[in-house]
């Protein structure tokens, strides 16, 4: 990792199981980042008890993300992977930037209001803070870019927005950060409900596509895909969402500009389309899965791997802890 480098962070929670959405929206990304930026790849463990989670699930996630992660062509060597509880002045910065974040700002946030409705029963402080602990994440590695799907759109803004006022309140600490969002995938959606993103937590789990799906699952999946009655392969994502959706799949794991797929599907009906997208997306996810596996069973090597990740990391965040402790006045010894 080379200091003179723009820094690209970003990170993916150990929640559920991981969509084709995570993977085009931010993961596959990093791959073809790597080499260029100064990279930290988190597993964001802490805002995953921002949702009650299941401690032995919880830490069995975190290492198949790590899999994953390495399995997908992130490559540890060139980055720092690591788990975000193992580098402490996570929580440490959140904590101060908690007193540059109004309460009003966090209640607007558009997530936040709708985990609070999916998860009525445990409206934490952790949950309305989320954004704060991600600006956190972000700002601690003088962060340029941070790679994310859309709907992460208003959390990059907020941790710009307490970036300046930090600041602003005292001399330029902390870089602001800009989000990197791809020209095709930025929003997966949903397979039966177009309109909605693909999620984890989908109430119907066959609108979303598992990255540990089997081929016959993610096959019959896309063959049940929603669509719509013109039969026509064209990207036009206001009047043919489902469609526009299946071409920014298939566009992204066949490694073709949109453009090329509807040449690919023109005068092919929506049969043939979808059995070809997926083919595509099984035949990306299976390689993966059986790295995933080859990886899982070396847990030494893991372990490894996310030693010397936290401690790249911790050496990067611990010079800006100790930067905003200085400004905001915090005796030191
Ligand atoms: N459908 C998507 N299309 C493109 N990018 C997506 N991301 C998520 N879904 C899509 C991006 O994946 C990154 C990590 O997401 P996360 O683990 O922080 O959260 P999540 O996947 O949004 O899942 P949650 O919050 O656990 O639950 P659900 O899915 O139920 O909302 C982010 O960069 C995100 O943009």
């Amino acid at each position: 990792m080379e200091e003179n480098k723009a820094v690209l962070y970003s990170a993916v929670q150990p929640t559920n199981k991981l969509t084709i959405g995570n993977y085009i929206g931010p993961i596959k990304n990093w791959v073809s980042l790597q080499n260029g930026y100064d990279c930290f790849f988190a597993v964001a463990n802490m805002h995953a008890i921002t949702v009650r989670q299941n401690p032995a699930e919880l830490r069995q996630r975190t290492l198949e993300l790590v899999a994953l992660y390495i399995a997908c062509g992130v490559d540890p060597e060139k980055c720092a992977l690591y788990v975000q509880s193992h580098v402490h002045e996570h929580a440490e910065l959140c904590w101060v930037l908690n007193t540059f974040t109004y309460v009003g700002e966090m209640e607007r946030m558009t997530q936040f209001k709708d985990k609070a409705a999916r998860h009525a029963d445990n409206i934490n402080m952790g949950l309305m803070d989320y954004p704060v602990l991600m600006a956190a994440d972000i700002l601690l590695y003088q962060t340029d870019l941070v790679p994310v799907g859309l709907d992460q759109r208003q959390h990059v803004e907020i941790a710009r927005d307490i970036a300046q006022r930090f600041n602003n309140a005292y001399t330029p600490t902390f870089k602001v950060p800009e989000a990197l969002y791809m020209k095709v995938g930025a929003k997966i959606c949903d397979l039966l409900e177009p309109a909605k993103k693909m999620s984890k937590s989908a109430e119907n789990p066959n609108g979303s596509v598992f990255l540990n799906d089997d081929r016959d699952t993610v096959l019959r999946k896309f063959k049940r895909a929603v669509t719509d009655s013109d039969a026509q392969v064209k990207f036009d994502p206001e009047n043919k969402p489902g469609v526009s959706n299946l071409l920014s799949i298939y566009s992204v794991f066949s490694e073709k500009s949109i453009a090329e797929a509807e040449a690919d599907f023109a005068g092919k009906g929506y049969g043939e389309f979808k059995l070809a997208v997926g083919e595509v997306v099984a035949d990306k996810l299976a390689p993966i899965q059986r790295e995933q596996a080859k990886l899982l069973a070396d847990k030494d090597y893991l372990n490894g791997v996310l030693k010397a990740g936290a401690e790249k990391a911790a050496f990067r965040a611990g010079k800006t802890l100790s930067k905003v402790y200085k400004k905001i006045g915090f005796y030191q010894i």
